[in-house]
């Protein structure tokens, strides 16, 4: 028998939160999300369904289609689309602590990786399972930690509605060691919790067998300010909507500049010598949007 996911509340110590999720490599939180946002996230998201159904999904290589099967239904760049996402999740405090714990020492600052919505619809088969962190394949392992990663339940999710499947402790095992379908254990939650995981945790979406239980998480991730992210967040932000948002989630959307001046480094990601927030608030009109001529 594997090991249990540990669960926490919220409200618990950081502090004991890290610990275990140091030594299980994912951990489970309940009321992540309050019930009134929750309520409001999913009407928001339910219009944004809604409006993207006629959108016909093109993905960057095939086999990130066959990764997904095609039955898992995405909403991508969230940051831009989803006011109730830059308001409750992209600085929630317990994302924040956690990748001030993991990410830390490895950066000057992190920065968003991915947010996706993913619905497992009824008839979707269990995903690979994989590390999240695979995506910098070429990372040498002494760096450390590189990611934290998470999918929020949107909806209660349940073993057969295809809850997060995860192998507890997978993220300290070496060589080509690989999880055998009896090591995973269902992250079943109630809607509003998340299960945390660091990127070297395997795991995967679960099969949805259900006929009717379409099963609604949004998978976010956060990683070191100083590596290519998964999603573009400064191509996928329109600049309008990033302008209304405080500058901790501009920066956590890799608008601000990787500063490694303090241990002998230097900085990473400036436009015109300065942080980007900061440019685009000076930047003369025809910079930021430019005409059809000059494109
Ligand atoms: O949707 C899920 O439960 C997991 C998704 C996932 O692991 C991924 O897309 O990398
Ligand atoms: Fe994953």
């Amino acid at each position: 028998m594997p090991d249990a996911i540990p669960v926490f509340d919220a409200a618990d110590d950081a502090a004991a939160m890290h610990k275990a999720l140091a030594q299980s490599g994912a951990i489970i939180v309940h009321d992540f999300l309050a019930k009134t946002a929750l309520d409001a996230f999913n009407a928001e998201l339910d219009q944004i369904i809604a409006a993207e159904a006629a959108l016909e999904r093109r993905f960057a290589n095939p086999a990130i289609a066959e990764f997904f099967g095609d039955r898992v239904g995405h909403v991508a760049a969230l940051a831009g689309k989803s006011p109730m996402f830059v308001e409750h999740l992209l600085c929630h405090p317990l994302y924040l602590a956690t990748c001030d714990e993991f990410l830390g020492a490895s950066c000057s600052d992190y920065q968003l990786n991915i947010a996706q919505v993913m619905e497992r619809k009824p008839g979707c088969e269990a995903q690979i399972s994989h590390r999240d962190a695979w995506v910098w394949k070429r990372m040498p392992p002494t760096v450390g930690e590189i990611q934290v990663a998470s999918v929020l339940a949107l909806n209660d999710f349940s073993f057969d509605n295809g809850a997060t499947l995860v192998a507890p402790g997978s993220h300290l095992w070496e060589g080509d060691r690989y999880p055998e379908p009896a090591e995973m254990v269902a992250a079943e939650m109630p809607a509003g919790s998340a299960v945390i995981y660091l990127g070297n945790t395997f795991h995967g979406g679960g099969a949805n067998v259900t006929t009717a239980d379409i099963r609604r998480g949004i998978h976010v991730s956060y990683t070191l300010g100083w590596l290519r992210t998964e999603e573009n967040q400064c191509l996928s932000t329109p600049l309008e909507v990033l302008s209304g948002m405080s500058r901790r989630a501009q920066e956590l959307l890799g608008f601000g500049v990787h500063d490694d001046i303090a241990v002998g480094g230097g900085y990473l990601g400036t436009v015109e010598l300065e942080a980007p927030c900061d440019a685009l608030k000076t930047a003369p009109a025809s910079q930021s949007s430019p005409s059809s001529e000059s494109m």
